[in-house]
C-alpha cells in the first residue's frame, strides 16, 4: 500500500464515523496548546467541508500561555469553555491530541465519543468503543490532520496553514524533537502556506506582568543536581498551569542539564512537567511514574512530558504533599541522595 492509499482509506473510515452529521462538537486537551487548537482548526475545516453545518470547536480549563492566546486571537479561531457547551446539542464528538481516560479531556464520564486522533502513547482496550487513529510515530496530531485535509483533496488557507505549521513546530521543537518523515514532509508543505508576519506575532505575544513575576520566581526557587545533570524548580501558586510547562522550556536551554522538572499549585494540584535530552532518559516514564506514586494523572512524550495530582484535602498542607511529590521525583531520577544548590547559590 503506497502512503496515498493509506491515508485515502483512513479518511473514509474517519469520514464514516463522522457524516451523517449535521453538528460537530471538535474537544481538545485541557489548557491546550498549539498542536491540539490547530488539529482542531484542521479539522473543523475538513468536517466543514462534508457538508456539517456547525462545527464547535471547545476545551476544559484555560488558555494561559501568551502565544496559546496569541495564536486563538490573531488565527480567529472560535473556540468555547466545554463549561458553556451543551455536549448533548451535537451529534458527533472529536477528541483531538489526548485520549479520552487519562485526565486530560474535560468530558463527563460515559460520553459518547466518536472519533479520537492522537500521537500520544496512549492504548486502546477493549472498552474502546469509538473509532480512532494513534499515531504515536508523529511528533504531532497537526501532521496527521494536515495529511487528512491534503488527502481530501483540500486548499489549506493561509490562516490554517500558520496554525498547523506552529502546532507541527512547538510539539517537535522546531523539528528538532520527535520527528517523523512525515512531520518534516507536511512543515515544508505548509512552510509555503503560511502568512510569516502572523506567525512572528504569535511567538513574540505581549505578555503580563504574572509572567515576568514567575519567572523571577523560577529562578529564585531553581535547584540544580549537577552531577545528574537534573534542574528542578517549583512556582508556588500560579494562576495558569501551563506556566510549568513553559519554564520547563525555558530551563531545556541551560547549559550541562538533560532533565528539568518543574512545578506549581492549580486548582488544588500540584501540577508539573518533564522535559529530557538525554537518550538514556524518558520524560514520559518519569511523568507517569511520579503520577503512579502520587495518585495522579501523568505522561508524554521521551522528551517532554507532564501530570498532575489532586491534593485530597483541599485544606490541608499544601506544603506536606509538595514535600511528597519532591521525594517522589527525587526518587525516581535517583537524585535523593544528592544535595542540590540553588542558582543564586552557585554564584558565589
Ligand atoms: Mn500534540
Amino acid at each position: 500500500m503506497t502512503d496515498e492509499e493509506y491515508y485515502r482509506a483512513k479518511l473514509a473510515m474517519l469520514r464514516k464515523h463522522i457524516v451523517p452529521a449535521n453538528s460537530v462538537l471538535i474537544v481538545t486537551h485541557d489548557y491546550p496548546d498549539p498542536d491540539c487548537l490547530a488539529a482542531a482548526l484542521g479539522m473543523q475545516h475538513l468536517v466543514h467541508s462534508w457538508g456539517v453545518d456547525t462545527v464547535q470547536i471547545t476545551f476544559g480549563g484555560f488558555v494561559g500561555r501568551a502565544e496559546n492566546r496569541a495564536m486563538i486571537r490573531l488565527l480567529g479561531i472560535d473556540v468555547v469553555p466545554v463549561m458553556l457547551i451543551d455536549i448533548s446539542q451535537f451529534d458527533r464528538v472529536i477528541v483531538v491530541d489526548s485520549f479520552p481516560g487519562t485526565g486530560h479531556v474535560s468530558l463527563p464520564a460515559g460520553q459518547k465519543i466518536d472519533v479520537v486522533l492522537d500521537h500520544h502513547p496512549n492504548q486502546p482496550n477493549a472498552e474502546t468503543k469509538f473509532y480512532y487513529d494513534i499515531r504515536k510515530d508523529l511528533g504531532s496530531t497537526s501532521t496527521l490532520v494536515s495529511k487528512y485535509i491534503l488527502t481530501a483533496g483540500l486548499k489549506i488557507p493561509s490562516r490554517l496553514a500558520t496554525a498547523l505549521f506552529y502546532g507541527i513546530k512547538t510539539d517537535t521543537s522546531e523539528i528538532s524533537r520527535n520527528v517523523s518523515p512525515e512531520d518534516l514532509e507536511m512543515y515544508k508543505h505548509l512552510f509555503d502556506l503560511i502568512d510569516h508576519h502572523l506567525l512572528s506575532q504569535i511567538e513574540t505575544p505581549a505578555r503580563d506582568q504574572e509572567y515576568f513575576r514567575v519567572l523571577h520566581k523560577a529562578t529564585g526557587e531553581l535547584e540544580i543536581y549537577d552531577e545528574a545533570e537534573v534542574a528542578y524548580t517549583h512556582l508556588g501558586k500560579i494562576s495558569a498551569p501551563d506556566s510549568v510547562a513553559e519554564i520547563a522550556d525555558l530551563c531545556s536551554a541551560m547549559e550541562g542539564i538533560t532533565t528539568i522538572v518543574c512545578s506549581g499549585f492549580f486548582n488544588n494540584q500540584i501540577f508539573y512537567s518533564v522535559r529530557v535530552k538525554n537518550a538514556d532518559h524518558n520524560a514520559g516514564t518519569i511523568a507517569m511514574n511520579i503520577a503512579r506514586e502520587q495518585s495522579g494523572f501523568g505522561g508524554g512524550h521521551a522528551s517532554m512530558a507532564a501530570g498532575r495530582i489532586p491534593l485530597r484535602d483541599p485544606h490541608a498542607d499544601h506544603d506536606e504533599a509538595l514535600v511528597k511529590f519532591e521525594n517522589a521525583f527525587r526518587r525516581i531520577l535517583d537524585i535523593d541522595k544528592i544535595e542540590p544548590e540553588t542558582i543564586m547559590e552557585k554564584e558565589d
